[in-house]
């Protein structure tokens, strides 16, 4: 894969840049994505059906086994080259902001710092009833089997049980995260979205408002990216094979080699 110099030069010059990342980046890593056919999470449970509050009232064991099979899947896997190239980024560009959609953390287990999650994090429940956040951490998940019933914990503070720390569809992002997003997004010099299908809102606008305040703006993704013409461009190929070649390019350090 070509990676247009335009980018290189953008990435080169840029003050400010800021990584948008989907369930794409953790693709190589083992977690299934939400849409890819086959391997896609939603292929066998469709998202009305586990991603809601109503799903879990209506059945809180099947949604909360459900998500300790998902977080089992993360604290089984590893960060992979893409994860890593991203926080290697940081340390090469004046100022870097990443933005998740992922529930899993595999940025920060790569090394990467102060990463907005607009979707929550699997590792965070909430309850259910007072929407506190669980006194004590979860425990590291046990084998559960894809699509048992587990009954979930129970909250601390009032008994309640525990939610996972995620956002589900029809309930709002995180206030803060959201605004934090869509200022870095209108200040942003480049924008490099890795691994998303750009379908779900709000997040999905994040890369448009960065290109509209005129950031360069960089699909990384093996599917087709529509591209808007100058100053968008899609570089074709898996997170994990493109991003170490674009740091390689961009910055060309003997210690950008170390990620290969
Ligand atoms: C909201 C956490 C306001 C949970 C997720 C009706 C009622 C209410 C809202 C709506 C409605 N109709 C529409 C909406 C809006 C809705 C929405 O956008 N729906 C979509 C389906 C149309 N949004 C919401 O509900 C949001 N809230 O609007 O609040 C509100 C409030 C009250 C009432 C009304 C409105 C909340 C959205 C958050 C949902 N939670 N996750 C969980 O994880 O279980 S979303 C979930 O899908 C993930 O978090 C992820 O963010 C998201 C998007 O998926 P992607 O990350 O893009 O992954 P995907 O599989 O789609 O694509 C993977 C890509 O990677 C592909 O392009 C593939 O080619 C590429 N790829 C594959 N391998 C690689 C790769 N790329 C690189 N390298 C590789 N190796
Ligand atoms: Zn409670």
């Amino acid at each position: 894969m070509e990676i247009d110099q335009g980018v290189v030069d953008a990435l080169q010059h840029a003050k400010h840049v800021l990584v948008f990342t989907g369930a794409g980046v953790s693709a190589e890593s083992g977690i299934p994505t939400f849409r890819d056919a086959l391997s896609g999470l939603w292929a066998r449970f469709d998202p009305a059906a586990l991603a809601t509050r109503e799903a879990f009232r209506r059945d809180p064991s099947f949604v909360w086994g459900w998500y300790e099979w998902r977080r089992m899947q993360v604290y089984k896997a590893q960060p992979n080259l893409a994860h890593r190239a991203i926080a290697e980024l940081s340390a090469n560009v004046a100022k870097l902001t990443l933005i998740t959609q992922n529930v899993d953390d595999l940025h920060e287990r790569a090394g990467s710092i102060d990463v907005i999650h607009l979707h929550g994090s699997l590792s965070t429940p909430r309850c259910f009833a007072c929407a506190r956040f669980a006194v004590e951490p979860l425990p590291p998940p046990d084998e559960p089997i894809e699509g048992r019933h587990l009954e979930p914990p129970r909250c601390g503070h009032c008994g309640g049980k525990l939610r996972p720390g995620v956002v589900w569809f029809g309930e709002s992002l995180p206030t803060q995260a959201l605004a934090q997003s869509f200022a870095a997004a209108k200040d942003c010099d480049v924008l490099l979205s890795v691994g998303t299908s750009g379908v779900v809102e709000p997040a999905a606008q994040i890369p448009d408002i960065a290109w509209r305040a005129g950031a360069t703006v960089v699909h990384i993704n093996p599917d087709t990216k529509g591209v808007r013409g100058a100053r968008e461009f899609w570089l074709e190929g898996r997170a994990s094979e493109v991003l170490p070649q674009l740091l390689a390019k961009g910055f060309r350090r003997q210690r950008i080699e170390f990620i290969r």
